[in-house]
């Protein structure tokens, strides 16, 4: 009996995968993700119902703005939908019809209104039909316009609803090139190219500033062009521009920002990637370098840049792609919960909070489906959406049951740590664990959502007709 404890333990200490095996069965988690869904949004409609977000401690609501645009009904809304919540999603949707209007005069933030709301309302209009959530993004479009009115085509961070004025002349690369999944699609859907073309400027004149070496630094002046902060890497500020090169190439066929992507992606690795020795076999991270030199600045990496494992999988690079989420993980593990930031080099937590982020879930989720795309494969023949990799491009095995464990290891984390009487809570501390009164919409949008693919039966959403827009609101290619 002793030995067969040893014996035990020898295992859980070398083999992380057999660590995970306390199983529940798919169709059981995608069940528990639900109820949970369901709870947290239960709490957001007990207590901020019509405003833009739950405060889950002192259980009240916060707004962004002086007024509510619904950040946390739009965001939820097609994970309702995939969740088959019928009823819920209708009524959400009569909701958002009738209340939703953005003839307001607030300045509303530009990157972080197009990615919850002009994305959440495409989404969700290309999973119902209903053209008047179309006509509500069409209308949020023509006002985020003016934004592009700069000299360099760089879109100011802030802009006024109903007065059109800017502001804001200091931006970075995600905030200025997060844009055009949202805009193209509009552009296609409405027929007005005008959406597209701005959108793609700004994607344009960030990768024309590159460097010599080819990389992208943190802060831009919109006004003059030049950098104010070179720091380069992948994470907060930068991240989602390097996603959108891929994911407008696959989603639009644009050879541009193909060859935008595949000139980062190459330079990103030359200069950002980085590897510590650990325990068992050397590890990849990303860390930070100057655009200038390439010389490293910082051994950092977070939760935010977890959503690269995801981004290089779409990619064809399962090998990287899969080698960098071991790494998530043991951020992950270190403390049952992943922090905002930790230095590589000494694991140590240098920024501890975690805000309900989902870049870990997604990733595990595309390679979970990248591990069972083999198979699919054969079975249907290549993607029916552009020259993506549905193929993986790499050899390498992956193993489907590792990503399910390593998904049900950090949803029971998730919800040990996180889950309060009437919803979810953020941590102000992932090593105390002391929790943070702030529910974002994100959790709706994408942490739910992603746990529930993770688990739901493959025909919930079909991967390969779809591109996720950086807050997981999935967009198809109808055009
Ligand atoms: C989301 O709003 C988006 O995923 C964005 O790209 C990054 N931050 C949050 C989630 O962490």
């Amino acid at each position: 009996m002793r030995k067969f404890g040893i014996l035990l333990l020898i295992v859980s200490i070398f083999a992380p995968s057999a660590n995970l095996r306390a199983a529940g069965s798919r169709p059981q988690l995608a069940h528990e993700v639900r109820s949970e869904f369901l709870h947290a949004w239960n709490g957001y409609k007990k207590y901020a119902w019509g405003h833009d977000d739950l405060k889950p401690l002192t259980k009240t609501y916060h707004d962004w703005y002086s007024e509510s645009l619904l950040m946390t009904p739009v965001d939820a809304l097609d994970t309702m939908i995939l969740m088959g919540l019928k009823d819920e999603a209708k009524s959400t949707r009569e909701y958002i019809v009738k209340n939703l209007s953005f003839n307001k005069d607030i300045s509303v933030q530009n990157f972080e209104i197009t990615i919850r709301l002009l994305g959440g309302l495409l989404s969700s209009y290309q999973l119902t039909g209903d053209a008047r959530l179309l006509n509500l993004a069409e209308d949020l479009g023509d006002r985020l316009l003016p934004v592009f009115d700069s000299p360099t085509g760089l879109p100011y961070r802030y802009v006024n609803l109903k007065t059109g004025k800017v502001r804001g002349n200091v931006t970075n690369p995600a905030e200025a090139g997060t844009l055009l999944i949202e805009f193209g699609t509009l552009s296609k859907l409405t027929h007005k190219p005008v959406f597209y073309d701005k959108a793609k400027r700004a994607l344009v004149e960030i990768y024309n500033r590159r460097s010599p070496i080819g990389l992208v630094g943190t802060w831009i002046n919109v006004e003059t062009g030049q950098w104010t902060d070179t720091d380069s890497h992948i994470s907060g500020a930068i991240d989602s521009y390097y996603e959108y090169l891929l994911k407008c190439a696959i989603l639009f066929d644009d050879q541009d920002c193909r060859r935008m992507w595949t000139d980062s992606i190459a330079v990103i690795n030359q200069y950002l990637r980085d590897e510590t020795k650990g325990r068992m076999k050397p590890e990849i991270w990303y860390g930070h370098a100057d655009m200038n030199t390439g010389k490293r600045t910082a051994t950092t990496y977070g939760a935010l840049d977890a959503f690269f494992p995801a981004v290089l999988a779409l990619s064809g690079d399962l090998n990287r792609a899969s080698l960098l989420q071991e790494s998530s993980y043991k951020m992950w593990m270190k403390h049952g919960i992943e922090p905002e930031e930790i230095d590589y080099q000494t694991m140590e937590v240098t920024a501890p909070g975690y805000p309900l982020r989902p870049e870990i879930v997604e990733s595990t989720y595309y390679l979970y489906h990248y591990a069972t795309a083999g198979d699919r494969f054969r079975e249907r023949g290549p993607s029916t959406l552009g020259p993506r990799t549905s193929r993986p491009q790499s050899s390498k095995k992956l193993d489907p049951d590792h990503y399910q464990q390593m998904g049900q290891m950090m949803f029971r984390d998730f919800v040990k740590h996180c889950r309060t009487d009437e919803g979810y809570a953020a941590l102000k501390n992932v090593v105390t664990k002391e929790k943070a009164d702030s529910m974002q919409s994100f959790l709706f949008a994408e942490t739910f959502k992603y746990f529930y693919l993770l688990f739901a039966p493959p025909k919930t959403l079909d991967f390969d007709k779809v591109i996720f827009n950086t807050e997981a609101h999935p967009i198809k290619r109808t055009w």
